[in-house]
């Protein structure tokens, strides 16, 4: 995306680069065990794997797949889709939310729905999870950088949110507010974008079936990195609609601005549709190298109208001049 570097560009140390101390102690801890032989008939190898599972493992989220909506196209491995990530609260190298985000704290979580709607309310994430039954999808999400993966998420259509509280007639857009943490966010201390990240979407795109409240992928729950506890996933838009670790979504009558709208109006539109035959100001939209599987010198694979998703959404936006409205 545009980056714009300080010129006088320090790297701060970042707090999660402390170990915590219950990690330390709890290491200490372990290493005595080891020293002592403690784990009788146990490998040392096999007590580290232990060990570092015990500390890694994702919690698991069960979800049943629906065949409606699941790509063919072979999926990103999961190191691929958890250390090449965009999440500029945590710095703008793809590398840096892998490494950064482990201090989100994502329990308690709340997000609160607002605005032009009869049911206001305010759920906490487990809440917000029993809302409607988890889905298995497999979407293609593309970035506007011109890169794309394969990733079976697990959510809801927002749609069933909209169902809950009963927009007013209104609530003509949707916005999404995601964390702003000076705390726990590294990425906070350079002035890239407009904090809090927000996006937005028309309520018609906002109600498709596609658009998915995302709490997990890979049978697991997010990653930090991938936007945890919730996130969006519209599917047929460039990557940066899909707003991560939301805490806020608001049913308004204006569009709303958006982060990337604001700090580059001529590159980044409302809309922002995949589009092979609309190019960004400084790249071609027609390809894209699919992460994890294309390397440097591979052909780039064609960019499909709407990510391949044109004969679903095609209908939202008959009529309209796409060159016009980006
Ligand atoms: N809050 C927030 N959400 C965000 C971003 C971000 O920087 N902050 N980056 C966006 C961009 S540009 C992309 S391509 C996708 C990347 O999602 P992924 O890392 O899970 O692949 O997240 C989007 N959501
Ligand atoms: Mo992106």
């Amino acid at each position: 995306m545009l980056i714009k570097r300080p010129s006088n560009g320090i790297d701060l140390p970042f707090p999660s680069e402390i170990t915590p101390r219950a990690i330390v102690e709890s290491r200490r801890a372990f290493m005595q065990k080891v020293a002592l032989g403690a784990v009788a008939g146990t490998g040392l190898m096999e007590m580290l794997s232990r060990e570092a599972f015990a500390q890694n493992a994702a919690t698991k989220l069960a979800a049943k797949s629906n065949s409606a909506y699941v790509l063919a196209d072979k999926q990103t491995p999961y190191k691929d889709a958890t250390t090449y990530n965009n999440f500029y609260e945590f710095g703008t190298d793809k590398e840096s939310p892998a490494r950064y985000a482990k201090s989100l704290k994502t329990r308690p979580w709340t997000v609160r729905i607002e605005g032009e709607v009869n049911k206001p309310m305010t759920l906490d994430i487990d809440s917000l999870l029993k809302v409607a039954t988890l889905e298995e999808r497999v979407y293609r999400l593309r970035c506007v950088e011109g890169w794309s993966m394969v990733i079976p998420w697990i959510g809801y259509s927002f749609a069933e949110i909209i169902k809950k509280v009963e927009p007013t007639s209104n609530a003509k857009y949707v916005e999404f507010v995601t964390l702003a943490d000076k705390e726990s966010m590294n990425g906070l201390r350079r002035p890239v974008l407009d904090w809090p990240y927000t996006e937005g979407l028309r309520i018609d795109e906002a109600n498709h079936p596609l658009t998915l409240l995302t709490f997990g992928m890979y049978g697991e729950v997010l990653p930090n990195q991938n936007g945890a506890p919730v996130r969006l996933i519209v599917p047929w838009k460039y990557g940066f609609k899909s707003a991560k670790s939301i805490v806020a979504i608001r049913f308004v009558k204006e569009q709303p601005r958006t982060s990337w709208n604001r700090a580059a109006p001529s590159e980044y539109g409302f809309f922002s549709n995949v589009n092979p035959q609309v190019d960004h100001p400084r790249w071609s939209q027609a390809s894209e190298r699919r992460i994890g599987e294309d390397g440097f010198f591979t052909k780039k694979r064609p960019t499909l109208m709407f990510n391949g998703y044109e004969q679903q959404v095609a209908s939202l936006y008959r009529g309209m001049d796409l060159k016009k409205f980006y």
